[in-house]
């Protein structure tokens, strides 16, 4: 009677043996390796590209736009990026990173450059100096990081801090593409120095494959400027 039982007959011939888990563990393994490109690819199927144009249509560079979802995440660490200084300006002008991003400022001028910023919570101050210092300055805070220079007024450039590594800045063609990201529903920041430390914010909702969008900065009054120059600074100007 109990041999006519087919449930009970295959749990008898399921007996897991030493070489049947050996087997049993190996194509599970083989399965997931099979597995691993597909789920690659599905993390990375989607290209953003955007337009950015001001009230006038104007095609506008130095746009930084991210991409933004219920996590934040900072730089791995060790991540470097340069903001050099030549022929009186910074280069480039813009410069987007994400939080935790370690800065170079070489200074590639034969006058020595002060750095600064009152940003906060991303004010920092670089004295007097040229060349490459061999230290760089950690930015951990989202948010825009207005530069200056204490000696030259006309250097102005920023820092675009963002908390995910989906970003991109335009180019003067307005143009930007974000590559890489899954699709799926995000909040889109756009900033640019024109809009001064405001970030202008819309929903996506990115496709398999390629996305377009095109962005009108609001009209906005002049770029930000940084807020004021380190006093005792310029005292220590006369001493050097
Ligand atoms: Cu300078």
């Amino acid at each position: 009677m109990n041999a006519s039982n087919p449930m009970s007959s295959r749990a008898t011939r399921l007996r897991w043996t030493p070489a049947r888990l050996a087997l049993a563990v190996s194509a599970t393994l083989l399965a997931c390796l099979a597995w691993a490109p597909l789920v690659q690819a599905k993390q990375a199927d989607a290209r953003l590209t955007v337009t950015v144009v001001d009230a006038q249509g104007r095609l506008m560079e130095h746009a930084v736009a991210s991409l933004h979802s219920d996590v934040s995440s900072k730089a791995i660490p060790e991540t470097i990026a340069i903001m050099d200084q030549r022929n009186l300006q910074f280069a480039p002008t813009v410069l987007a990173i994400q939080a935790g991003t370690l800065v170079e400022f070489p200074n590639q001028d034969d006058v020595r450059h002060h750095v600064y910023s009152f940003s906060h919570p991303n004010a920092f101050e670089l004295k007097l100096y040229h060349g490459r210092t061999g230290n760089f300055n950690q930015f951990d805070h989202p948010g825009v990081v207005v530069l200056g220079c204490n000696i030259h007024d006309g250097m102005l450039g920023y820092l675009r801090v963002v908390d995910t590594p989906m970003f991109a800045s335009s180019d003067d063609n307005g143009q930007l593409a974000i590559e890489a990201v899954a699709s799926g529903d995000y909040q889109m920041q756009l900033w640019h120095p024109d809009l001064g430390m405001r970030i202008m914010r819309q929903s996506v909702s990115l496709v398999t494959g390629e996305n377009t969008l095109s962005v009108t900065l609001d009209e906005t009054g002049r770029a930000a400027v940084p807020e004021k120059k380190p006093v005792h600074s310029l005292q220590s100007l006369f001493r050097d």
